[in-house]
């Protein structure tokens, strides 16, 4: 096994009800857990459908049903694993429909024992067919295995990040892949790997985790089979990232032209973790269409990520209005 190229073992895991007492327990002892059916197929269904207004909306050209209108020329900017991470996608009618679907708040709400909660605005993994354009394929899966929180200024259990998936996953699309149990290393890693997280800002929620780390060895990463609607929830501590797929890309049909994975990122955390400042930088988000990361208890606007910072022209691309929110909906604003 080289080590840029660990490779991930499809594996058929348990999926339960959001809100059991068994996913609680799954996720204490795994570090994830897989929730039945978050979405229903028919729903699942709609937020892709809504997800397609949303591309096809930025006016760069994309056609939901002309696979020649996805190239990168006009599709929005995206990052490591081919996260849409911004341009407004987080205030895209698309997420905002998938975050407020009952099953997704009762399993973050049991999560925490707190149903005052404030969610992400997040954006989206939407993978392009790489039997059509071999350069859409995502990064690997070994090259950027990490943690979402800082092994030091962010001791202990501090978040729970979900995907859900609007489609299935099969070992030749690919998805999330993640190494169970490995939340319970997170407070080796200070130890471990001192001068790398020597040079990791004190606010930054991310730490590559180290793909020639020994542990890899005996837990290599799997990747969990999800039926459309499913939400694969994980400790941020829980290394993980994704990785296109282990088999040969299946071949699209020109006829009904579809992406091979597209994955709503969705996290939840209680009110009373954040304060009135980042409350009120939440609530103008909304108007500006401004997405985050998963962390809602302080404010990290996407816009400013690396890859946000150096695209060129980013005017091209027409953002959607802010969004009409519900009661409940902007009780998730805070
Ligand atoms: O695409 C995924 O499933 C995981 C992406 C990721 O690392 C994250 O959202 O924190
Ligand atoms: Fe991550």
């Amino acid at each position: 096994m080289s080590h840029t190229q660990l490779t991930p073992v499809y594996t058929k895991v348990p999926r339960f009800a959001a809100g059991s007492k068994e996913s609680l327990e799954h996720l204490e002892s795994e570090g994830f857990v897989v929730i039945k059916g978050a979405l229903s197929p028919t729903e699942a269904k709609h937020a892709l459908d809504l997800t397609w207004e949303y591309l096809e909306q930025l006016g760069t050209g994309i056609k939901r049903n002309d696979m020649a209108t996805w190239g990168d020329d006009r599709w929005p900017i995206v990052t490591s694993g081919g996260i849409v991470p911004a341009l407004g996608i987080g205030h895209s009618e698309a997420q905002w429909f998938t975050r407020s679907r009952h099953s997704i708040k009762t399993a973050f709400a049991s999560i925490w024992n707190d149903d005052d909660l404030l969610s992400s605005f997040d954006g989206m993994a939407l993978w392009r067919p790489t039997d059509i354009d071999p350069e859409w394929e995502t990064t690997r899966g070994g090259s950027w295995l990490h943690v979402d929180q800082h092994p030091i200024t962010r001791p202990g259990m501090q978040c729970v990040q979900g995907a859900i998936s609007l489609l299935p996953t099969s070992p030749a699309a690919g998805g999330n892949i993640l190494i169970p149990g490995s939340h319970k290393w997170f407070t080796t890693i200070p130890k471990t790997y001192a001068d790398r997280l020597g040079k990791l800002p004190e606010w930054l929620d991310h730490f590559r985790f180290p793909v020639d780390d020994p542990r890899l060895q005996e837990t290599p990463p799997i990747m969990a089979h999800m039926e459309s609607g499913d939400m694969m929830l994980w400790d941020s501590r829980t290394v993980h990232c994704s990785s296109p797929g282990l088999e040969p890309a299946a071949t699209s049909d020109p006829s009904e032209p579809s992406l091979i994975r597209a994955a709503s990122l969705v996290c939840m955390m209680p009110k009373s973790k954040a304060n009135d400042g980042v409350i009120a930088k939440r609530r103008a988000a909304v108007d500006t269409v401004t997405s985050t990361t998963n962390w809602s208890d302080r404010f990290f606007s996407t816009d400013q990520y690396p890859e946000m910072l150096a695209a060129e022209n980013l005017s091209r691309f027409k953002l959607p209005p802010p969004p009409k929110l519900t009661k409940d909906q902007l009780a998730l604003v805070g």
